[in-house]
């Protein structure tokens, strides 16, 4: 039943037993007790930074009790009753917040920017949105497997007003995926109220624009948080379909401790006192004769004595001792690179046949992949890539999504999270930007924030020569090659890329697999039928000479011969990066040492692409074998135009003979 915020809060038991109701009471009392002793750690300067949820603890409490311990938890930053709940041991915490070796990210990462599959809890990024979609993932792993196990997320009514909240609704419903979207409308984010934030009347209100089964309770009133919220779990593990609930609560201190309420009216603030959903619970108990006083004091001494041990188990642990070598080591999972050997059998196939080939016989040795993208289904994909494969696999492993990069991408982090593999095809590359930010953020970082890998591969149909324009043509590598936790792949030739496509789908990180569209069709090659796979970070050497080292990759190797085809007087060696990060570096080193010159071409615009940093490498490496300055060539410092001579224009391939030439006559 919902109530004011000036009406006291109404509580009917009805048949739950007094274990029941003292469990909740107890597991609501033990974060503010741990919130109390924050507030004064912070004080004492022992805790940097802190997000209180006091006054929301029964939305946290409710929701995780009524789940299941194995049925992921995705809470946000005011929901320390999420943690406590599921019973992870304080002094791990406190590790946590310490930035200790004992917590969950060594250090990494703050407060609650953690996730445990322990306890199967994942925690938020800073960015409050993406692990909506997330919740998306990991419920369909449940639904694919017929798991009949529910998802629960979080989020402020903040982040409600972004685009990740609405993507993952939309994905959540089209796909009926168990997830309870459960949003805090606490009434201010940071310091915004929410009349600055939406205009609809209640955030409920948007489920059901969605489709989706809608409800409000007072997040208060403990016991309406978990009765109903046992109802609906209980309902969606048989008929697997999203809810949203928004539970009206408020925040009863600032955004973060130092950030202090002066904006928030006093009269509101004592008019949400009077509704504190521990103490008004703890009257009702009493009453009830549920609670004595003598058991509260107990409870009181037992969790303010874990707190206190805990607290000195973590403030003895000593700090991290930082060593290079440990944090590079946890950026990617390690992978044991297993190398399938092909069998003789060839046929001449396009470089788009062999993406398609090299997915198709993916899917049938991963029987937990599952790819996803626009129009990928029935229609085969915009390039057909994977035509036929609805028929082969089904369209619950062959998935048309909506036009919603984001939620995607992250609906690939979840299947990860459940222990399963995604391929997202973005449509066109240059889509990726409505995808960025889950896979800069989300993807690339979580190995190494806390130990848990992305399975995920995002193709990446890229490049120009094709007269499409600037939002159909761009190469957009260095904006990943940039990211530390992000592997990217670039194949010039149809074996490459049938070979690193699987090697991209078995290694357990994040991949970006770009294919250039202008080699799809035009670029045969005699490729192996069978399964086989090709190592990352080694790079081909595709001709061999003495006067001139030509570094490229994608599109540009194709330049790149047909000038030494051209100029059959240049004696070169020609290196085919095939993968940019890892990048083999050994092979680049080896070359310029022996041939005293260096020209790189990119495709991709010249300032901040990889040529700038593999051109930074040889001078701090290969100095003093070089007879002339690195020479980097690439395309304008101008978007991608549309009509041929001005693509032409823009192009590296007409500059690259030229610059070759000056270089070698140095
Ligand atoms: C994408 C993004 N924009 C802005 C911020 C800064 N920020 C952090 S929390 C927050 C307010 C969140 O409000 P809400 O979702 O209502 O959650 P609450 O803090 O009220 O629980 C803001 C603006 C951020 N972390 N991420």
């Amino acid at each position: 039943m919902l109530t004011s915020a000036k009406t006291p809060i109404y509580y009917d038991k009805k048949n739950l037993d007094d274990r029941t109701l003292l469990k909740l009471y107890k597991n609501m009392l033990k974060p503010r007790l741990i919130e109390e002793k924050m507030l004064i750690l912070l004080r004492q300067g022992k805790v940097s930074k802190w997000f209180s949820g006091i006054g929301q603890e029964a939305i946290s409490v409710g929701v995780t009790m009524a789940l299941q311990n194995h049925e992921y938890i995705l809470p946000m930053h005011r929901n320390l009753g999420v943690f406590t709940t599921r019973d992870i041991p304080l002094s791990r915490l406190f590790s946590q917040w310490q930035g200790k070796a004992n917590g969950f990210t060594k250090g990494r990462d703050r407060s609650f920017h953690f996730g445990t599959q322990d306890y199967h809890i994942v925690g938020m990024i800073s960015h409050l949105g993406p692990q909506l979609g997330v919740a998306d993932g990991i419920a369909l792993a449940s639904n694919l497997k017929n798991k009949g196990e529910v998802t629960a997320v979080f989020t402020g009514e903040g982040g409600t007003s972004e685009g990740d909240f609405h993507e993952a609704l939309n994905v959540a419903s089209v796909w009926q995926l168990p997830v309870i979207f459960c949003i805090e409308n606490n009434g201010y984010g940071l310091s915004t109220p929410t009349k600055e934030q939406y205009y609809c009347k209640d955030l409920a209100d948007r489920g059901k624009g969605y489709g989706i089964d809608s409800f409000i309770l007072d997040g208060n009133n403990i016991l309406e948080v978990y009765e109903k919220t046992v109802k609906l779990a209980e309902s969606m593990r048989k008929r697997p379909r999203p809810i949203l609930i928004e539970f009206k609560t408020f925040r009863m201190r600032g955004h973060e401790e130092a950030s202090g309420t002066k904006y928030v009216p006093n009269e509101l603030m004592a008019a949400w006192e009077v509704k504190d959903p521990i103490s008004n619970y703890r009257n009702y108990l009493l009453k009830l004769g549920v609670l004595t006083t003598a058991k509260d004091d107990e409870f009181h001494q037992e969790i303010k004595a874990e707190i206190d041990e805990a607290l000195q188990i973590a403030s003895a642990e000593g700090k991290i001792v930082p060593d290079e070598r440990t944090e590079l080591n946890d950026v990617y999972k390690p992978y044991d690179y297993q190398h399938v050997a092909h069998s003789s059998n060839k046929e001449e196939i396009r470089f788009i046949d062999a993406i398609s080939q090299g997915l198709r016989q993916s899917m049938r040795r991963h029987k937990d992949l599952v790819i996803m993208g626009q129009d990928i289904a029935e229609y085969g994909g915009v390039f057909k890539i994977t035509e036929g494969f609805v028929e082969e696999f089904g369209n619950k492993r062959v998935r048309n999504t909506p036009i919603c990069e984001s939620a995607i991408v992250e609906t690939g982090m979840g299947l990860s999270i459940a222990g399963m593999k995604a391929v997202v095809e973005m449509q066109f590359a240059d889509f990726v930007s409505s995808g960025f930010n889950p896979i800069v953020n989300y993807l690339a970082k979580s190995h190494y924030r806390w130990g848990q890998n992305a399975d995920v591969v995002v193709r990446m149909p890229c490049g120009a020569g094709v007269a499409a324009g600037p939002f159909h043509s761009q190469t957009n590598e260095a904006w990943f090659t940039k990211t530390p936790g992000l592997k990217v792949v670039y194949p010039a030739f149809p074996y490459d890329a049938k070979g690193l496509l699987a090697t991209a789908i078995n290694d357990p990180n994040p991949v970006l697999y770009f294919e250039h569209k202008a080699l799809y069709r035009s670029i045969r090659q005699e490729v192996p039928t069978d399964y086989f796979t090709i190592p990352f970070g080694e790079a081909a050497l595709l001709r061999e000479g003495d006067s001139v080292s030509i570094i490229t990759y994608g599109a540009g190797v194709h330049w790149a011969l047909e000038t030494l085809d051209k100029n059959k007087d240049i004696s070169a060696d020609l290196i085919d990066l095939r993968t940019l990060q890892p990048l083999d570096v050994e092979a680049i080193y080896k070359s310029v040492k022996k041939t005293g010159r260096a020209i790189i071409l990119q495709e991709d615009s010249l300032f901040g692409g990889i040529a700038s940093d593999l051109s930074a490498m040889i001078m701090e490496n290969c100095f003093e074998y070089l007879d002339a300055p690195v020479k980097r060539v690439a395309s304008m410092e101008t978007p991608i135009p549309f009509i041929n001579q001005l693509e032409d224009q823009y192009l590296a391939k007409g500059k690259f003979e030229e610059a070759l030439k000056t270089l070698l006559n140095y």
